[in-house]
């Protein structure tokens, strides 16, 4: 009956249901939640577990006993409902500091600081057992291009993923750590918009090993790019670490809304290839209720989000059990045994072969694939009509 449970590895962000609703033209419009508060209801609904920045949890400003408490309080409700903390990362977007960035600040001193925030940071996230470290650069990026930082900023943001990186060996933490990209918002341009440009700062860091991506749905659709095909070129590279899930509609806001609440075809693929590839992550839902919902909203809002995922992992099983569906699949594809063997693997032998091969190109262009039909079967498998 669609009733998640935590062996589906549903997550939440303490900031996601915590959301209040503030945006920048208006005020809050609900109040939040404690951070046992939240652990609690999750827990209630069939999460698995609940990811934090380190602010999230423990206010900026908190005195050392204020802290204790409140890790204290949060402990305490982790262990009395089972959720567990799968993934931590830093706050280096709210305060002023980083108003021009952080690992990518012309400022060497936020730089610094930057660090040492993220070092602490990690050291909150070891605590509760998180093995997944998120990198979201949200000030990482410029509006003014005449800074003439563009080229340093990747430098700067290098030397402090290899320090950081470094940091969590020696610490005994081992984290994998996760790149998030997205195209803008807060800042005019962000630095590594997408998943490719990701993947491709990766390969150029100490040890790209430790390193993948976390993209998330919203982002890539921001920058008018199929979510589907960015995730499957990170599992491509063997860089899916974590995954964030929400909606979102092209060319507006940041909108982060409950996943599958607007690009159902979008989720569905999502959901396949997250199913299919046997990813074994966290689904984690970096959305939250829209600002007119109340307390009870939000956690519709929660629910909703793994019911969907449920629902579409479902219509999955279908699709891939379904005969027409299987049968389009397999007329879509022409195989050519003789042909695929010349075609893999140089040889000078089959590069020849191949050369002189002849060709019915007219009847290659001739060939109708059947996509029509197969989309049109994912069409009725999702309105529920197969
Ligand atoms: C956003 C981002 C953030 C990050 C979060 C954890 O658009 O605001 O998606 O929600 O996911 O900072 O890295
Ligand atoms: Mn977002
Ligand atoms: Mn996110
Ligand atoms: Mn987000």
């Amino acid at each position: 009956d669609y009733t998640p449970t935590p062996a589906d590895k549903f997550t939440f962000g303490l900031w996601t249901v915590g959301q209040t609703g503030r945006d920048p033209f208006g005020e809050a419009t609900r109040r939040g939640f404690s951070a046992p508060d939240v652990v609690r209801k999750l827990a209630e609904l069939g999460a698995y577990g609940v990811n934090f920045h380190d602010n999230d949890l423990v206010p900026i400003d908190a005195s050392a006993a204020e802290r204790d408490q409140i890790i204290r309080e949060f402990r305490t409700a982790l262990d009395d409902t089972g959720l567990v903390v799968p993934m931590a990362t830093t706050n280096l977007f709210s305060d002023p500091a980083f108003k021009d960035g952080a690992f990518t600040s012309a400022d060497a001193r936020v730089r610094a600081y930057a660090l040492q925030k993220t070092m602490q940071a990690m050291d909150l996230g070891a605590e509760f057992g998180a093995q997944t470290y998120v990198f979201w650069g949200g000030r990482e990026g410029t509006e003014v291009d005449g800074s003439g930082k563009l080229l340093d900023a990747l430098g700067w943001f290098r030397d402090s993923l290899d320090f950081l990186a470094q940091y969590s060996q020696d610490q005994g933490y081992n984290y994998r750590f996760a790149l998030e990209p997205k195209p803008n918002e807060p800042r005019g341009d962000i630095f590594l918009p997408t998943v490719g440009s990701a993947l491709g700062f990766i390969a150029t860091l100490k040890q790209p090993e430790l390193f993948g991506v976390n993209p998330e749905f919203a982002h890539e659709t921001m920058a008018g790019l199929s979510f589907p095909h960015a995730i499957a070129q990170a599992i491509d590279a063997g860089k899916l670490f974590h995954i964030d899930l929400n909606d979102q509609k092209m060319g507006r806001f940041d909108q982060d809304l409950r996943f599958g609440a607007e690009n159902l075809k979008g989720a569905f693929f999502t959901v396949k290839l997250l199913e299919d590839s046997g990813y074994a992550g966290p689904r984690h839902f970096d959305a939250h209720a829209l600002r007119t919902e109340d307390a009870e909203g939000v956690w519709t809002f929660a629910r909703g989000c793994m019911r969907t995922y449920l629902i579409l992992k479902d219509k999955v099983a279908q699709f891939n059990a379904d005969p027409e569906i299987q049968a389009a699949l397999q007329a879509y594809r022409v195989q050519d045994a003789e042909l695929e063997a010349l075609s893999q693997g140089y040889t000078p032998e089959k590069a020849r072969g191949l050369k002189n091969r002849s060709f019915d190109r007219s009847a290659l262009g001739q060939r109708g694939p059947g996509l029509e039909h197969l989309d049109q079967l994912t069409v009725e498998v999702l309105l529920g009509v197969r």
